[in-house]
């Protein structure tokens, strides 16, 4: 990394100096409050002490900090969230007198092979409430007429020193209620009969997503519960309005993410040369964004050079980059959970020819354009996506990419023939963040959406000048929308041509 500044700056490359600081993620929590402005610390709760089944401000304070849960988020905040689920549920239902059960499970481990599991993936609605990062975990919350407050009880697993000599410490129902500042931490095994005599005692909703179950496992139990007297409903969509406006602390978390992928894209350019496999850009890739204090990429990034570009979710990311080639990234960053998404795309010889050059500027410009018009307008996703196609139409007629005779519904069609993808999506906990809040609403600040129009070719497509055939150029940003406008997250990561042809090449691994 040092190298690359040093070479980067010698390019006379201008690059904020946080680029390439190493100590990053070690001083986060000196740089950043642990609270939300306006928000009193709450003195009730505490992290306890010991080794517990997850990272904590006292095992782990190079990643947390003292007070904080889970990094940047304290656990009054979570309180605060499932109190919040809990009156929009409420408002949802109009049926206070009714006991309401909401039952949001962990995610359950998925295994490769016999006893091989993939990396474990918290399902995001239940860390959203909890923190909790304990696979196939419960978290239900009781509300009764009876009493204006509700009572979480966690189902965690408890400790079983067997259990523990291969999986690694657990946090134990005692430690975990604490912990995750819930009233009750019950064992995983007794949540069955639990929720049974709670859906028998009385009339009740139950809160459950029953679509797509978060952990297929307990599915049939969840369902087997239901009785005449229970009406079944759905907690998610109220759960993804609230997470598509990301709190303070959420937005910090939302910076820091997009930091560490804008810079891996960097790196990788940086390292791209002639003759390399794509597999060796993914490896930079991985390298830099865990490096610098990701858990792992957010998902399996595209890596395509040339006409592999023009197939949007190529992964296989294993053929040679050619010296004429351009080359088009899709890759992001997890960090504690919260994901970025960019997508670059640059020549693997450090300059674009030609024709490249004018495909690449004109989907730069329309870019641009499109952050321009959610800042000052902030129309809904849908209608950047009917903006996007009108743009792009536009500026291929003006190179004569597309023939100029047409015009209107026409010309917006074969733009979208080009671009057979929607322009952007929320961002955050999830990749696709909140899919349950429809593109068509209106955007408000606190959001994160991409911007992201992209041009495909593909090689046999003869209603296109041969030049311009076997391309693919897509340009991706995160932007944050504020009441100033919108705050681009992924600025960090070149986009401009001169600063493109400065950094390709430029470093050796
Ligand atoms: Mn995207």
């Amino acid at each position: 990394m040092q190298t690359l500044r040093q070479l980067v700056l010698a390019s006379g490359f201008k690059m904020r100096r946080k680029v390439f600081t190493q100590t990053f993620c070690q001083e986060k929590y000196k740089r950043y409050s642990t609270t939300p402005p306006g928000v009193k610390a709450e003195q009730q709760f505490s992290i306890p002490k010991g080794i517990l089944g997850q990272p904590t401000c006292h095992t782990h304070p190079h990643m947390i900090g003292p007070g904080q849960l889970t990094c940047g988020i304290t656990q009054a905040e979570y309180r605060e969230r499932r109190e919040t689920l809990v009156a929009k549920l409420l408002a949802e239902s109009q049926d206070a007198h009714k006991n309401h059960i909401i039952v949001i499970p962990a995610a359950c481990k998925q295994y490769m092979s016999d006893k091989i599991p993939y990396t474990f993936r918290q399902n995001s609605d239940f860390y959203y409430l909890t923190g909790c990062l304990e696979p196939s975990a419960v978290l239900v919350i009781l509300k009764t007429p009876q009493t204006e407050d509700f009572k979480s009880i966690l189902f965690v697993h408890d400790k079983d020193a067997q259990a523990e000599l291969w999986e690694g410490p657990r946090s134990g129902c005692a430690a975990a209620a604490r912990l995750f500042a819930v009233d009750e931490a019950r064992p995983v095994e007794s949540f069955q009969n639990f929720l049974n005599k709670t859906t028998a005692s009385s009339r009740s909703t139950l809160w459950y997503h029953s679509e797509s179950p978060a952990n297929p496992e307990l599915h049939p139990s969840i369902r087997a519960s239901l009785r005449d007297s229970t009406t079944l409903a759905d907690p998610q969509r109220s759960l993804h309005f609230m997470r598509v406006i990301k709190s303070p602390a959420e937005i910090e978390l939302m910076r820091e993410t997009c930091y560490v992928g804008a810079q891996a894209i960097n790196m990788a350019m940086a390292c791209t040369k002639p003759g390399i496999s794509e597999s060796i850009v993914q490896a930079v890739l991985d390298y830099s964004c865990r490096q610098a204090g990701a858990e792992h990429p957010a998902f399996p990034p595209v890596v395509a050079g040339a006409a592999r570009a023009t197939h949007i979710h190529y992964v296989a990311n294993n053929q040679l980059l050619g010296d004429g080639d351009l080359l088009l990234v899709d890759s992001g960053s997890q960090r504690w959970l919260y994901n970025s998404d960019i997508s670059r795309t640059w020549p693997v010889s450090g300059h674009y020819s030609k024709h490249q050059r004018i495909l690449y500027e004109l989907v730069l410009a329309v870019q641009k354009r499109l952050i321009e018009l959610l800042s000052e307008y902030r129309p809904p996703l849908d209608q950047l996506f009917d903006s996007m196609c009108r743009l792009l139409g536009q500026h291929l007629q003006q190179e004569g990419i597309l023939p100029r005779n047409i015009d209107g519904n026409e010309l917006i069609g074969k733009a979208y023939r080009l671009c057979p993808h929607h322009v952007s999506h929320y961002l955050g906990l999830d990749v696709h963040d909140t899919p349950l809040v429809r593109r068509s609403q209106p955007v408000t600040s606190g959001m994160v959406v991409t911007v992201e129009p992209g041009i495909y070719i593909r090689p046999d497509d003869d209603s296109v000048p041969i030049e311009f055939r076997g391309c693919g150029v897509r340009v991706e940003d995160d932007v944050l929308l504020t009441d100033a406008g919108a705050d681009v997250l992924t600025a960090l990561c070149v986009k401009e041509v001169a600063d493109v042809e400065a950094i390709v090449g430029k470093h050796s691994l």
